[in-house]
C-alpha cells in the first residue's frame, strides 16, 4: 500500500499509534518500540514529528514504512504532504491549522487516505465537505503529550458523542484521541457513540505506548479492549 498504488487501502483503526520519540523511556529505540508496538495488535501507525528537520524527518518516515510494511500497517504522516509524497507513505493526517483537505487531495494521488483532527462539530461538517477518510476526535481528555488548553480544545465524551452524530450515514471512520490509557478505554469505547448508536472505529494514543517500558503489552491489551468492544452485538 503506498500513495502510488491504485486501490485505496482499506484501513483498521482500532489501535492508531501515533508516534512520539520524544516519550520513549531511556534504553528504548524508536525502532524497537514500534517493532514491539506492531507485534502487540497496533493497525495503523502516524508518523508525528514537531521537531525534526526535513531530512531526519523522511528518514524516520522510511524507517517507519519499512518496518510496518513488514506487518502489513499502513502509515500516515503528520502534516507533511512532500514527506508522505517522498517516502511513499499511505496518505497524511492533517490537523486544523495544517494544509486545507481539499488542497491536500489536490497535491496527493486519489488513493491516498486523508485524516483530519477535529475538536467540534463545525470542523467534522467541514471535513465530510472535504471528503476526509477519517476523523481524529478529540481531546478527549486533558493530556500532556500535546498543549490542548486553548478553549474547545476537549470535547470530551459528550462532545464527541455530538461529533459521532454528525457523521452518521457516512463511511467516514473515526477514532478518539488524548489522554486514552487502558484504565480509561473501555469507557470510551462504550461512552462514544451517537443516540443512534454510530460509534468510534478506534482509539489513537501517543504515550500509552511511546512511554511504556512494554509497548507490546501496552498494545496487546488495548487491542484485546478494543476487539472485545468491536465483538459486542
Ligand atoms: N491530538 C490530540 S490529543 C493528541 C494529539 C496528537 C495527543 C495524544 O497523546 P496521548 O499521550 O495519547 O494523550
Ligand atoms: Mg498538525
Amino acid at each position: 500500500m503506498t500513495v502510488t498504488s491504485q486501490a485505496k487501502p482499506h484501513v483498521d483503526y482500532s489501535v492508531y499509534l501515533v508516534t512520539g520519540r520524544e516519550l520513549l523511556p531511556r534504553g528504548k529505540t524508536y525502532t524497537e518500540c514500534l517493532e514491539e508496538a506492531l507485534k502487540g495488535g497496533v493497525t495503523v501507525v502516524q508518523v508525528r514529528e514537531k521537531t525534526a528537520e526535513t531530512g531526519e524527518f523522511l528518514s524516520i518516515a522510511r524507517q517507519t514504512i519499512e518496518i510496518c510494511r513488514r506487518y502489513n500497517v499502513p502509515v500516515l504522516i503528520n502534516d507533511r504532504i512532500d514527506i508522505a509524497l517522498a517516502s511513499g507513505a499511505d496518505g497524511i493526517h492533517v490537523g486544523q491549522t495544517d494544509m486545507p483537505l481539499a488542497e491536500a487531495r489536490k497535491l496527493l494521488p486519489p488513493n491516498a487516505i486523508i485524516g483530519v483532527s477535529c475538536n467540534n462539530i463545525e470542523h467534522v461538517k467541514a471535513a465530510i465537505a472535504g471528503g476526509a477518510d477519517y476523523l481524529g476526535l478529540g481531546s478527549i481528555f486533558p493530556t500532556n503529550t500535546k498543549d490542548v488548553t486553548e478553549p474547545g480544545r476537549i470535547p470530551g465524551i459528550s462532545g464527541t458523542q455530538d461529533m459521532l452524530a454528525v457523521l452518521e450515514g457516512t463511511t467516514i471512520q473515526s477514532v478518539a484521541i488524548g489522554g486514552i490509557k487502558i484504565d480509561n478505554l473501555a469507557r470510551v469505547l462504550h461512552g462514544c457513540s451517537s443516540p443512534n448508536g454510530h460509534g468510534l472505529d478506534g482509539i489513537a494514543v501517543v504515550s500509552e505506548i511511546m512511554a511504556s517500558p512494554e509497548p507490546r503489552i501496552a498494545a496487546e491489551r488495548l487491542a484485546k479492549t478494543c476487539s472485545s468492544w468491536k465483538s459486542v452485538p
